[in-house]
């Protein structure tokens, strides 16, 4: 419908005489009221004044049928959305396109479907037992606690850089912990597939070099110094864009060189075929702890990492059930951290002293775990058996030489940045 023809109606036109008067084609109409039965410009001429008037087609009645249909119209494009959202979250659609949050399939699965690296020093390491150990892997762990209340009931998948965004669309896996950096193309780009979003962060990272004392390199190094040289990373990171980027803005000129996993950069490194290697800080410095020769000396630089590396688990978007389930997992993790409530000591806590930690724990009231589809005792579980952000980080971190302390990784009452919304 035409504004003006909205315009029309709240003007009167078609109404009694007076309003007639508001009415621009029929200002000048002796019998006024022939106007409302003007359809089409034939019955205009009813009308003297009204020869030539272009609108008449448009009567109240037209009109009214007119916002009907244009309000059915917006019903069925609300129901197609609803459809659409729907077939998007349900793998099975459009044979079953009911809706189901990823809670629901993981639940009826028996077990939770996790995407890891597997090559991640301290963050996803696969043994030779097949275990899969690390920072990552523990998140993945606390998961299963809080849906199962046992913290095997988990299965890693392990999954390059450049592999990973596909398994979690596809629904391969249920969530992808594997070091990602929370960005925004990431977490906006819906384009013809089905678009991501991020949880929590649960480490604070940033991209670094890492080169050979022995070629002339320290930790007082900058990017000016890498002019010429070969600087290899992994394929489909942040970390290719922002080393592109760092070179451009220096006006320097790097051969650049991606490989598919972070294994094959180590081992061109140590062949000597890359100068130079960049990824997240936390990787150098496991790579380093655990693959720097005998007699070699790696070195990070520059002293204040070239970008923000915010490390944050993802899942499929638009599920905002299986959203607040991971979140509040990590949540809890972080909360226990903040009020000192460790492995050791979740049964002995006063928890009449913490209400908030209470309520967490589901020791006073376990009504909010309840309402979002998990036990009572689900972020007890998660502390039981897994323990808090800080047992979490030592356990895995620590033994490579990554530590919290004066990093954004501490918790916000020690300066850092680690900080969760309160368990009200
Ligand atoms: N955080 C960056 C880099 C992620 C990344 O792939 N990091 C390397 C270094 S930790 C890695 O995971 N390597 C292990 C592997 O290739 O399997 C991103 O999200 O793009």
């Amino acid at each position: 419908m035409s504004l003006y023809l909205l315009l029309q109606i709240l003007n009167g036109c078609g109404g009694s005489s007076d309003d007639c008067t508001e009415c621009e084609e029929c200002k000048d109409c002796e019998k006024c009221e022939d106007c409302e039965e003007c359809k089409d410009c034939e019955d205009c001429e009813k009308c003297e004044d009204c020869e030539d008037c272009e609108d008449c087609e448009y009567n109240l009645s037209d009109a009214k049928d007119n916002i009907e249909s244009l309000n059915q119209e917006i019903t069925d494009l609300n129901q197609e959305i609803t459809d659409l959202n729907k077939a998007i979250l349900n793998p099975d659609c459009p044979d079953d396109c009911s809706f189901t949050s990823r809670l629901d399939i993981v639940q009826k699965r028996g077990y939770v479907i996790v995407g890891v690296s597997g090559s991640a020093v301290a963050f996803s390491e696969l043994g030779d037992d097949d275990s899969m150990t690390g920072f990552d892997a523990d998140f993945g762990r606390a998961l299963a606690a809080a849906i199962f209340g046992d913290d095997s009931q988990v299965e890693f998948v392990t999954l390059t850089a450049s592999e990973r965004f596909d398994a979690v669309q596809s629904g391969d896996v249920d969530v992808l912990i594997r070091n990602t950096t929370w960005a925004q193309s990431r977490d906006t780009d819906v384009g013809l597939d089905v678009g991501l979003d991020f949880g929590p962060i649960i480490y604070y990272d940033g991209q670094q070099l890492m080169g050979r004392e022995s070629d002339g390199f320290s930790s007082q190094s900058t990017i000016a110094d890498i002019d010429g040289l070969t600087i290899c990373t992994n394929a489909r990171t942040t970390t290719e864009k922002n080393i592109t980027e760092e070179a451009k803005a220096a006006g320097i000129t790097i051969n650049l060189q991606t490989y598919e996993d972070f294994d094959t950069v180590i081992e061109n490194f140590i062949s000597g075929n890359c100068d130079i290697i960049t990824t997240d800080r936390s990787a150098l410095v496991g790579r380093k702890a655990r693959q720097q020769p005998e007699g070699d000396n790696w070195v990070i630089f520059p002293a204040t990492p070239i970008s923000k590396e915010p490390l944050a688990p993802v899942y499929r978007q638009n599920d905002s059930i299986w959203a607040d389930v991971v979140n509040w997992t990590i949540y809890a993790t972080i909360i226990a951290d903040e009020y000192g409530v460790t492995q050791g000591n979740v049964d002995s806590f006063d928890y009449e002293a913490n209400p908030e930690m209470g309520r967490l724990m589901g020791q006073n009231d376990g009504q909010l775990q309840i309402s979002m589809g998990l036990p009572v005792d689900a972020f007890y579980q998660v502390i039981k058996q897994v323990g808090n952000y800080d047992e979490i980080f030592t356990r895995n971190l620590n033994p490579v030489g990554i530590t919290r302390e004066e990093s954004p990784n501490m918790n916000w009452k020690y300066g850092g940045l680690l900080y969760a919304p309160p368990a009200l």
